[in-house]
């Protein structure tokens, strides 16, 4: 908290380097099914600048990754992916049968209806390396496309408002 409210200052100071890029629309978590240890989470992701996520981390899963389902001949394969690539401008899927977060070794049952926390850890081209604090709601299905109040919204409200003039 203490590192966004100090981004928010430098921004006015017209310091685009702690910038957010990436802005995380539509994310939700898979409710787990009874007894299941692991489940996915999904969402848009979309940055500026060519970015890519390089990890994941959950408190309520001993393990998260990025994963990609692929179907190879008739099976449908799941493997890890330690970098994704976030190409400027281009949204990058993360839902069900592509691209995923795996949560694994889940250490708590999931809250019905609550949310997880979530953290993406970014790296740009120059290497500088980036964090995004996520509340993700816990949900049966995707969020129906538009009401994306996804997190990270407010907070590039409040970034943008250094570069604007008014
Ligand atoms: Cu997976």
């Amino acid at each position: 908290m203490k590192l966004k409210l100090l981004t928010a200052t430098l921004t006015l100071a017209c310091s685009a380097l702690y910038a957010q890029t990436v802005e995380v629309k539509d994310a939700w978590v898979r409710s787990p099914v009874k007894g299941q240890q692991g489940t996915g989470a999904f969402m848009n992701i979309t940055a500026k600048e060519a970015t890519r996520l390089v990890g994941v981390s959950s408190p309520v899963a001993g393990v998260a990754q990025v994963h990609e389902m692929k179907m190879e001949g008739d099976v449908m394969k799941m493997r890890a992916v330690p970098v994704l690539d976030l190409p400027a401008g281009r949204t990058v899927q993360l839902k069900p049968g592509g691209y995923h977060i795996m949560l694994m070794d889940l250490k708590q049952p999931l809250p019905k209806d609550g949310k997880v926390a979530l953290t993406l850890r970014f790296m740009d081209a120059k290497g500088l390396e980036s964090r995004l604090e996520l509340a993700v709601p816990v949900s049966q299905a995707a969020p129906t496309a538009g009401n994306g109040a996804g997190p990270g919204h407010a907070e590039d409200k409040a970034k943008q408002h250094g570069a604007q003039k008014n």
